[in-house]
């Protein structure tokens, strides 16, 4: 072992350090800006490590010998793990896997053929819960934690022409320092459950490239930033509005603005426009749609019109594949918004898969996008705040171009504790200097005492959410009406959250819980009570689907989450869909 390496022993308790050094971050982010990539999904091996032997034993530095030939016995061998599909959950792989919370080691090798001189390659993956650490032909090329944002690690120091072998070690235990904390309302899947590929960069090459109206909607704001110190001329262009102008960079970045004569995007007329940006040897594409955005009082305006606000949570669940959202899936989704008659969704409580928001960019269905920092979070360890900036910084790089996206929430129903206060302030004057187009929001929680909206972390926010559930965790709704009537805020607020659990099937008369009829006569009632109330500018139903969940555990429930207006199959609509549906379109009566 090299004597430069303190952490050779193999019972050295500190076997982890070295690797957590250099975690990737927004910064190192890479979007993917439609440039090709070749993609590494498909057929790995996984080998779960309960005990991080892996770490400790550096299974990546070990030759690819058969067994047959070792010289002293091992504890890992590649082709003793599982085939495995990738991306994936490996929780729904194998029935003895289904509670797993561990490190897992992903391994497969690919062919590689090199580029033109000075090309960089980058790892790319959409996403892996909730520690990945990398290593290509032996060598760690970094890692990133937080389970729900994309990382780019770069590996042109390790790969090399003809076959190269890719591993990754992916860690999923629940903590109370991260960020979610272990107390959750959601299923913890595990591994790489996104896509995860190879893209190749110019020497040098553009970081971000973001384009969107100035805030009376008369100009085209354009820039872009590149990955390092630059003096030229880059360009950007939307040829359907004839746009092709020169864009001086200096110091690595720079903007231009021009004219916007093109349709405006809005739920109604969802209009994006390919565009281009190019710096040096790299091309940056995207879709963009061209939309503002503010409030005014307690109302939202899109293209300076109020717009209200109708729609569903959803999470990234799904009974068969978990975390995985394929592109059925996603579209599923959208079909189902539709038919509910949603303009909104709220992507709980974490970052979606990146075509969630693309496709509700061509959909027309405005987005509350959010990280999961979610109940009790550590709010007082520095470490835990960083990892919570980096994931809102990484979901915010991702997405900065998409029109659908309107609000970044930084938080659902945490306690208003000082300690909490500063770093959901913080979390939010991130989101805002990254990104000042958009609306910064949080799922509040309410004054039980007096039964006012009356949160500290408001006069930080645009928009203040509340989740309740007036009719189900209480028995009637008479907190409602009075918390509603009590309150004043001064910015729009949107219903978060509300909803009731139904087993599918279930039927019967009156206030029975976890029957079909109540929970579609609780929206009945809970909408009444909302739309007099001219300071909600929206609401959002809790849930679209049925959720895996381990803290539900009634014979209703079973480990499922049941306030879906749709069950579990997500096929079979219950009442509740279409009473909602009939009084999102204005009529009281079932669609
Ligand atoms: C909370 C939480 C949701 C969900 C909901 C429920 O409001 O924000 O994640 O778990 O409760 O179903 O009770």
């Amino acid at each position: 072992m090299a004597a430069e390496d303190p952490f050779h022993h193999l019972h050295d308790e500190d076997y982890a350090r070295p690797y957590l050094k250099n975690l990737a971050g927004a910064g190192s982010l890479y979007p993917r800006g439609g440039r090709p990539v070749e993609p590494l999904d498909g057929e790995w091996r996984l080998t779960l490590d309960l005990f991080d032997e892996g770490l400790r034993q550096k299974w990546f530095a070990l030759d690819e010998t058969p067994p047959s030939q070792w010289a002293v016995p091992r504890d890992y061998e590649i082709e003793a793990g599982e085939t495995v599909p990738v991306p994936s959950c490996w929780n729904l792989l194998k029935p003895e896997w289904t509670y797993f919370e561990g490190a897992a080691w992903y391994t497969r090798s690919f062919d590689w053929a090199p580029g033109p001189p000075g090309e960089r390659v980058m790892l790319a993956l959409g996403a892996a819960n909730y520690l990945a650490l990398a290593f290509l032909n032996g060598m760690p090329v970094g890692g990133h934690q937080g389970g729900s944002t994309p990382f780019t690690l770069d590996v042109t120091a390790a790969i090399r022409p003809g076959r190269n072998r890719l591993q990754i070690m992916v860690e999923n235990r629940r903590s109370p320092f991260r960020v979610p904390m272990q107390h959750i309302d959601w299923f913890n899947y595990g591994g790489l459950y996104r896509e995860v590929a190879l893209m190749r960069l110019p020497a040098l090459a553009i970081r971000q490239a973001r384009a969107a109206l100035t805030g009376d909607g008369r100009m085209i704001l354009a820039r872009i930033e590149m990955d390092q110190p630059f003096d030229g001329t880059g360009a950007f262009r939307v040829p359907a509005l004839g746009i092709d102008l020169p864009v001086p960079i200096r110091q690595g970045s720079g903007e231009v603005q021009v004219a916007f004569t093109g349709t405006p995007w809005s739920p109604e007329n969802p209009v994006c426009y390919p565009v281009e940006f190019v710096a040096g040897a790299d091309r940056f594409t995207d879709r963009i749609g061209f939309r503002t955005l503010a409030t005014r009082g307690t109302d939202i305006l899109l293209n300076g019109r109020p717009v209200w606000l109708r729609g569903a949570c959803v999470h990234e669940d799904d009974r068969d594949f978990g975390k995985v959202s394929t592109p059925e899936d996603l579209r599923r989704r959208f079909r189902h918004l539709k038919a509910l008659g949603a303009n909104f969704a709220r992507l709980s409580h974490y970052p979606h898969h990146e075509d969630a928001a693309r496709l509700a960019d061509e959909e027309g269905i405005l987005l509350w996008a959010e990280v999961p920092v979610y109940w009790a979070i550590a709010f007082d360890n520095p470490a835990t705040l960083s990892d919570a900036e980096n994931q809102l910084g990484e979901l915010i790089a991702r997405d900065i171009n998409r029109a659908s996206i309107i609000l970044w929430g930084v938080g659902n129903e945490n306690a208003d504790t000082d300690a909490r206060l500063h770093f959901m302030a913080r979390l939010a004057a991130v989101a805002r200097a990254a990104d000042p187009t958009r609306l910064v929001g949080a799922a509040c929680l309410i004054n039980r005492e007096d039964f006012t909206i009356e949160d500290r972390l408001a006069a930080h926010l645009d928009v203040i959410g509340l989740n309740e559930y007036f009719g189900w965790y209480e028995p009637d709704f008479s907190g409602l009406e009075q918390l509603l009537a009590n309150s004043s805020p001064d910015k729009p607020v949107i219903i978060s959250e509300t909803g009731a659990d139904a087993l599918p099937g279930y039927r019967a008369a009156g206030r029975v819980l976890f029957s079909e009829d109540w929970q579609a006569e609780f929206y009945r009632q809970q909408w009444a009570r909302i739309v007099a109330t001219p300071y909600v500018a929206g609401i959002a139903a809790w849930l679209l689907y049925d959720f895996r969940t381990e803290r539900r555990q009634t014979g209703f429930q079973r480990g499922w989450n049941r306030k879906g207006l749709i069950a579990e199959d997500k096929e079979t609509r219950k009442l509740a869909f279409h009473v909602l549906a009939g009084l999102y379109r204005g009529r009281d009566e079932p669609s």
